[in-house]
């Protein structure tokens, strides 16, 4: 078995803008959780919800339609991420954020791997999955009587409770998206790592880095066409190009 973290070829300059950057944003999306073994969102889904596409899910109107499956779904996501542990791509992150003077990373995922991988200044876009809260007050809700039903009910106000994430056609969380905004803009380096790049407002943050005159970088399983000058493709698994990548840039 060949050692693929000495596959892949860094370019000098790559390497000394990372070795040398200012501030570094970094934007990941499923793919990056991929390897740790939580399917993506463009992965087929399997058993009661083969039939539905995560968009017909993830939406306060299809929990209003159906709270029992959308609460299901996400309770067999849940458990898949209490299952889950971080990859070599979480600690390589980690690692990076130890280097740099100033380092922000956006995440799409719902998962807290990150930060189980040690990565401190996480701006979670898209809310957590191990967070609940109610759906009439929006408030987060650690605890509630467990009875039959299926969602529980909360116990302040009696209204139902769901996931603490930002469903499509939902606002995203105002700090976060400010936060992710000016990282973004601040950037000298932006890496755009396992997202496929299709959900707004976080797939024009590579856009708005590039657009202030960041270095863009995009690692991806699937060789992704972006129309941005300035930019590093790496086609392959995060798990394996970022730990090289690590330590090409500060090899001893
Ligand atoms: C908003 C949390 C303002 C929940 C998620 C019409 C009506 C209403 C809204 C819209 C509309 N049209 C457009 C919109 C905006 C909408 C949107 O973008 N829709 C899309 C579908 C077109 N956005 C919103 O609604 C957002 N809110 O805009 O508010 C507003 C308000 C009202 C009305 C209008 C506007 C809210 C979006 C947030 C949705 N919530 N997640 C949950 O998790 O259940 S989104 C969810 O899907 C993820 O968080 C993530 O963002 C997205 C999936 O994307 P990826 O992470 O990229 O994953 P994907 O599977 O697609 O790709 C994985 C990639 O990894 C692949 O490229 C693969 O090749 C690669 N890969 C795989 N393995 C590896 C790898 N790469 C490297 N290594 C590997 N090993």
């Amino acid at each position: 078995m060949t050692n693929r973290t000495s596959g892949y070829n860094f370019p000098t300059q790559l390497l000394k803008t990372l070795r040398f950057a200012r501030q570094v944003a970094v934007l990941t999306g499923a793919g990056i959780s991929a390897e740790s073994g939580l399917a993506t969102f463009r992965d087929p889904m399997t058993g009661l919800w083969a039939k539905f596409r995560p968009e017909e899910l993830a939406t306060p109107e299809a929990f209003q339609r159906n709270p029992k499956l959308v609460w299901e779904w996400y309770q067999w996501r849940r458990e898949q991420v209490e299952k889950a542990a971080p990859n070599p791509g979480h600690f390589a992150l980690a690692q990076i954020e130890s280097k740099v003077p100033k380092f922000s990373l956006i995440t799409q995922n719902v998962d807290s791997l990150h930060q189980q991988a040690g990565s401190k200044n996480v701006v979670e876009l898209h809310g957590n999955i191990r967070r609940t809260k109610c759906f009439e007050e929006n408030i987060v809700v650690e605890s509630w009587p467990e009875t039959e039903d299926v969602p529980p009910h909360c116990p302040r106000c009696g209204g139902l409770l769901r996931p603490d994430v930002v469903w499509f056609g939902e606002n995203l969380p105002l700090e976060a998206l400010y936060a992710a905004a000016n990282a973004s803009k601040n950037a000298d380096l932006f890496f755009s790592i396992g997202t496929s790049g299709q959900v707004e407002p976080a797939a024009s943050l590579p856009r708005l880095a590039q657009q202030n005159g960041a270095t863009v970088v995009t690692i991806n399983l699937e060789v992704t066409t972006t129309a941005f000058h300035k930019v590093y493709n790496f086609n392959g698994r995060a798990g394996e190009i970022l730990p090289a990548l690590v330590q090409k840039a500060w090899a001893g």
